[in-house]
């Protein structure tokens, strides 16, 4: 059998499992998992660089499916390339305690980077993990931490607030190892995404500063797709939007193009007449032949070279291996508590003052911390001195300006932290960390170790209005609203 072949066969295995995952547990979501395999298969299989038999390796690249709910595709991927995910895992899809929850969850199954499902937190995860390997590569050099991030989003990633904000923050930090496939399949859960969304995002994007590239009708296409994303890495100064057109659910006759392709199973005949069009047999319940399992697993030990390479690599450097270490580890160099400063008892001093003294005090004894404030640095205490700023023109910086961002600070910080060679601070005032809560939520939720600075400001003052306004004191409440009038300006 042909190469060409074998790839198509191995394509309409995972477009196979993708169906019969969701229709095994009776839920899931197999329309987009369905278009975009022969993506997955082109990441995979051609462009990117891991190792099943070590998914934490420190210089492997890192992707995320932000649109957690195709995580059919992640999973297929997953067992097919070879990492600790068997096809009785794929059969036990969204069962209590299995390996293959519907949406991915990091820390639970092998090569799952980030959990995502909470729409556009996966993209701006990314973002976080993007800076994190910038950062890497400028302290300890381009011979142990040259990676790329890859990200799937999808319509709903695009229409969240927080893709807008973490999209405009790697626009600014031309980050040109961030590689994103927009999945513009017109399709949402209502509906056709024209109900909802008229702007134009791939001008959004050149707008925030990403090199954008339409590249039109080529999701059945593994070498153009290759191609793009290829061009995508090429791209070195620049973070890459690839907006792809798909067709959810395709090739199903009854169900391409339409929103119950998106997370209704499909009935057994649909699924077998979509099976019979693609060449594979119709009654066959996850179908993985031989050949298939032998080929992607070939394509699954690409990496090994490049990681036993690496450790070489990593044996050979001269620089500071203990400081690499405690960055990988996220763990302080031994001293670091002698380094915290002391107070006298009864000494004012103000939380951000005191905050700021020992984030300075432990800034190199804890050499992975990075970080600063949502424009509020000083006023939280997350100032970093003596480090430099983190930027395009300065990647070995420490102190991270996130901008008026609280909720992409919080989103990209677990990104940082799920990377790993990070330790990041983020600060705002108690108020505003309102906006940032869906990324708090999701570092509890994740372990992500992160540290926030949150300033506990009062109204002006700093005493606590004891009266109350005037409405609730009878006004408004008692029907008799207090407005002079002509006093209102
Ligand atoms: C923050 C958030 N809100 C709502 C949802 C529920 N939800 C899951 S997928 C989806 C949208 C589906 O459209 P799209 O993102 O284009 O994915 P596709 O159907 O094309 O796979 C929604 C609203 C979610 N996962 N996260
Ligand atoms: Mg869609």
């Amino acid at each position: 059998m042909s190469d060409a072949e074998l790839t198509q066969r191995s394509i309409a295995a995972v477009r196979g499992l993708a169906m019969d995952m969701p229709r095994r547990a009776n839920s899931g979501h197999q329309g987009t998992a369905m278009a975009l395999a022969p993506l997955a298969y082109a990441l995979w299989g051609r462009v990117m660089r891991y190792d099943p038999s070590d998914p934490s390796w420190p210089d492997r690249d890192r992707f995320v499916l932000s649109c957690g709910h195709a995580s059919v595709l992640l999973y297929s991927m997953l067992h097919l390339t070879g990492y600790d995910v068997s096809l009785d895992d794929l059969r036990d899809f969204r069962q209590w305690d299995s390996l293959t929850p519907g949406h991915p969850e990091v820390h639970h199954t092998p090569g799952v980077e980030v959990t995502t499902g909470p729409l556009a937190q996966g993209l701006a995860n990314a973002v976080g993990m993007a800076m994190a390997e910038e950062s890497l590569r400028a302290r300890f050099g381009a011979e142990l931490f040259d990676h790329h991030t890859f990200v799937i989003a999808s319509d709903g990633d695009l229409m969240e607030g927080l893709s807008h904000e973490a999209a405009s923050l790697a626009g600014h930090q031309q980050l040109g190892h961030l590689v994103v496939i927009y999945d513009d399949n017109h399709i949402t859960i209502d509906g056709v995404s024209e109900l909802t969304v008229t702007d134009d995002a791939a001008a959004r994007f050149a707008a925030y500063g990403w090199h954008v590239e339409n590249v039109g009708e080529i999701a059945d296409d593994v070498d153009a797709l290759e191609a793009a994303v290829r061009r995508g890495m090429a791209e070195t100064t620049r973070p890459s939007l690839i907006v792809l057109r798909s067709h959810i659910g395709s090739p199903s006759p009854k169900f391409t193009d339409t929103p119950a392709a998106h997370g209704s199973p499909f009935d057994p005949d649909e699924i077998a007449v979509t099976k019979e069009i693609m060449g594979i047999p119709g009654d066959a319940d996850f179908w993985v032949p031989d050949d298939v399992a032998d080929h992607m697993a070939s394509l699954g030990r690409r990496g090994q070279q490049a990681r036993s390479q690496w450790n070489d690599r990593r044996a050979a450097w001269t620089g500071d291996h203990a400081t690499l270490q405690a960055c990988l580890d996220g763990t302080p160099l031994p001293g670091w508590e002698e380094a915290l400063p002391t107070w006298d008892v009864g000494a004012k001093v103000a939380t951000r003052v005191a905050s700021n003294d020992c984030l300075n005090a432990v800034i190199d004894a804890v050499p992975s911390i990075i970080g600063g404030g949502a424009d509020l640095t000083g006023n939280t205490g997350v100032g970093i001195d003596g480090h430099g700023l983190f930027d395009a023109n300065d990647r070995a910086g420490r102190l991270v300006h996130f901008g008026v961002r609280e909720h992409a600070m919080g989103a990209v910080m677990n990104g940082m932290a799920l990377h790993g060679g990070a330790l990041p601070v983020g600060g705002t005032f108690l108020v505003f960390s309102d906006y940032m809560r869906p990324a708090v939520r999701m570092a509890a939720l994740t372990g992500a170790h992160v540290v926030y600075f949150v300033e506990p400001r009062l109204s002006r003052g700093g005493r606590r209005r004891t009266d109350p306004p005037a409405h609730r004191a009878g006004g408004i409440a008692a029907g008799h609203p207090r407005v002079v009038p002509g006093s209102a300006r």
